[in-house]
């Protein structure tokens, strides 16, 4: 079997779909942390174009962003499938998943914010909560059907980022009285094996999030306090 390689970052929602992903397909690979400020000589060579994490590395070919390296994966691994079978049930889930993956950064900037531009930023993330909460998941268990998929992968970071960035920052979104359902998928979604399994250590992320809040308190536009 060809050689699998992922480049990553511990804290990154963007690796952490790809890890879940290959554990949920059994597939055996090489897990490769990146430096962030000092990128390694083969992730330029593997994205030159984003310069980013995460890169999927197969038999020697690379794959970058998240959202086709997942796609990919569920291409070249069919067994526990990402998509749904019905045509148009797998277009409903890319929607999902694009917009999720769209609406990432934004949801994080009530972090990056304080006084009345978080408020506002609290106001927003809000909103994107009810449309993922009524229009996306519904009353499905998870966002796909019955079984974990590509939009709950995406999603996934709720667990280990939004979480604790709501911990440090005083803030809860995901409420059983607010959203019951995304309540209940944050639930679901914890349970599964391969996502309990796969998490970065809670007290880490509490860490790495407190640092970077009271940098950003300290020094508003310093760019490396945003989390990236
Ligand atoms: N759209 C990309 C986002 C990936 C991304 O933002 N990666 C960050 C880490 S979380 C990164 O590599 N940042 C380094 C940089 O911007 O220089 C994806 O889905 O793969």
């Amino acid at each position: 079997m060809d050689e699998v390689k992922l480049f990553g970052f511990w804290p990154s929602p963007f690796s952490l779909r790809v890890i879940w992903a290959l554990k949920l397909k059994g597939v055996n690979f090489e897990y490769i942390e990146e430096n962030l400020p000092n990128k390694s000589d083969l992730l330029l060579q593997y994205n030159p174009v984003h310069k980013k994490i995460p890169v999927l590395v197969h038999g020697g070919k690379p794959i970058a962003e998240s959202l086709v390296i997942l796609e990919y994966i569920d291409e070249v691994w069919p067994e526990n499938p990402l998509l749904p079978k019905d045509v148009h049930e797998r277009s409903v889930d890319r929607f999902w998943a694009k917009f999720i993956d769209e609406k990432t950064r934004t949801m994080w900037e009530f972090f990056h914010k304080f006084g009345e531009e978080q408020e506002k930023a609290v106001k927003d993330n809000l909103e994107i909560l009810k449309t993922i909460e009524e229009h996306g998941l519904g009353d499905k268990k998870f966002f796909g059907g019955d079984k974990l998929g590509l939009t709950d992968l995406v999603f996934g970071w709720a667990l280990h980022i939004l979480v604790p960035m709501e911990e440090v920052a005083g803030i809860k979104f995901i409420k059983a009285d607010t959203f019951p359902r995304l309540h209940a998928w944050m639930k679901n979604f914890s349970e599964e094996p391969v996502i309990k399994d796969n998490v970065p250590d809670h007290n880490r992320v509490i860490d790495f999030f407190k640092t970077r809040r009271e940098l950003y308190k300290t020094s508003p536009h310093h760019s490396q306090t945003k989390v990236n």
